[in-house]
């Protein structure tokens, strides 16, 4: 018997499983699709317990976040199992199973008649994205129970001060001495940076649910083409919404790609950030307070200089958490975001218009 057969029988399915098959290509988890003798359909998955050290936790933050979610859904009369991801149980009761190789793995249901888009090329696209991030944080404004912090310190930026102030002094591949000018970028903002997080420390920013994984792909879209989801839902913590529309940002508003070497190709793109924003704010205005609002704009220099800190920081360690396809290869990404950072700089004025007129007539 192949083993994701031997897996999918350890789970609690209202189907009896037929054929399993490889599904996408995703870097971080491996995805199997599941067929059964009806139409019903499983994705199987083996979650990385190298990236994610606490599954267990990962896994009762979906469950608590999903019921809350569905519970909404059936309120409102829509479809619940069309409004979230569903887990199913293993036979023990728990919603995941340990192999023998100490693998984790989960099994969902598989939400039929969907769409996924791989890129935001249109800003039509960039406009629906905001919507599914709007709309998923919407339905989470008023959930209040606590989530186990999967990835510890992920945006926080005194967590990523101290282990940058450890990488240089320990220069582990010798680097240093080649990047006084990128290590200068990074000392310049420091201070700039941490009291942005401070406004999050005392709580003058709400602590909220985040997504943490924004790209357009982790958004589904019913059959009509309108936002059904937001998937992928593995980096759920308690921060602040800010980053997860400081991340979207980064990475939709980008005119060249994350590791273009030739940084003049790098900017922000006013149009795909003014879609997003408008697409973000068409639901994020029912719940955002004032503060939220007034640091919209600046949320995407915060993501993007933490960007910037942690691809220098893996050069300067020797290349051990992103993956590289040549030797300079963070250093390359670093200063493609770094001018991505500067052009954010550069069009923050105009940012912050753009998120006020948007807001504005929205304002409740
Ligand atoms: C990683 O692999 P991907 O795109 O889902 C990283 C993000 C970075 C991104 C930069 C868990 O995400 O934080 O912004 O690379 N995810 C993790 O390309 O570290
Ligand atoms: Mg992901």
């Amino acid at each position: 018997m192949e083993k994701t057969e031997f897996i999918v029988r350890q789970f609690r399915l209202p189907e009896v499983p037929v054929s399993i098959a490889p599904l996408g290509e995703g870097f971080i988890n491996d995805t199997y699709i599941v067929n059964t003798q009806s139409a019903l359909k499983y994705v199987l998955q083996r979650k990385n317990h190298h990236i994610f050290q606490n599954i267990p936790g990962l896994v009762n933050n979906i469950c608590k976040v999903t019921d809350h979610i569905r519970n909404k859904a059936t309120s409102a009369g829509r479809d619940p199992e069309r409004s979230t991801i569903r887990l199913y149980p293993a036979h023990d009761g728990k919603f995941y199973y340990v192999d023998d190789e100490e693998s984790y793995w989960v099994c969902m249901y598989y939400i039929p008649d969907t769409r996924c888009f791989d890129t935001a090329s249109t800003p039509a696209l960039a406009y629906a994205g905001g919507v599914g991030i709007g709309f998923f944080q919407e339905q989470l404004a008023d959930f209040t129970e606590e989530l186990a912090e999967v990835l510890p310190g992920f945006h926080d930026i005194r967590y990523r001060f101290a282990q940058w102030d450890a990488a240089l002094k320990s220069d582990r591949a010798g680097r240093k001495k080649e990047l006084g000018r990128e290590i200068e970028w990074v000392d310049q903002h420091r201070q700039e940076m941490l009291d942005f997080k401070m406004l999050l420390e005392n709580k003058t920013i709400p602590p909220r649910i985040s997504h943490n994984d924004t790209k357009i792909s982790n958004i589904l879209f019913d059959r009509d083409g309108s936002v059904l989801c937001a998937i992928d839902l593995d980096t759920l913590m308690k921060s602040s919404v800010l980053y997860d529309f400081g991340d979207a940002i980064r990475s939709y508003t980008n005119t060249a790609a994350e590791d273009e070497a030739k940084t003049e190709k790098v900017s922000m793109e006013p149009t795909f950030f003014r879609e997003y924003t408008r697409g973000y704010l068409s639901y994020a205005h029912r719940f955002l307070t004032d503060p939220e609002v007034q640091w919209l704009a600046f949320a995407p220099q915060y993501i993007t200089y933490e960007q910037v800190l942690r691809f220098l920081m893996d050069y300067i360690d020797g290349d051990t958490y992103y993956k590289i396809r040549y030797p300079t290869h963070n250093l390359v990404r670093t200063h493609a975001q770094y001018a991505l950072f500067q052009s954010m700089e550069r069009a923050y004025p105009t940012m912050q218009a753009t998120v006020s007129e948007i807001y504005l007539p929205l304002r409740p």
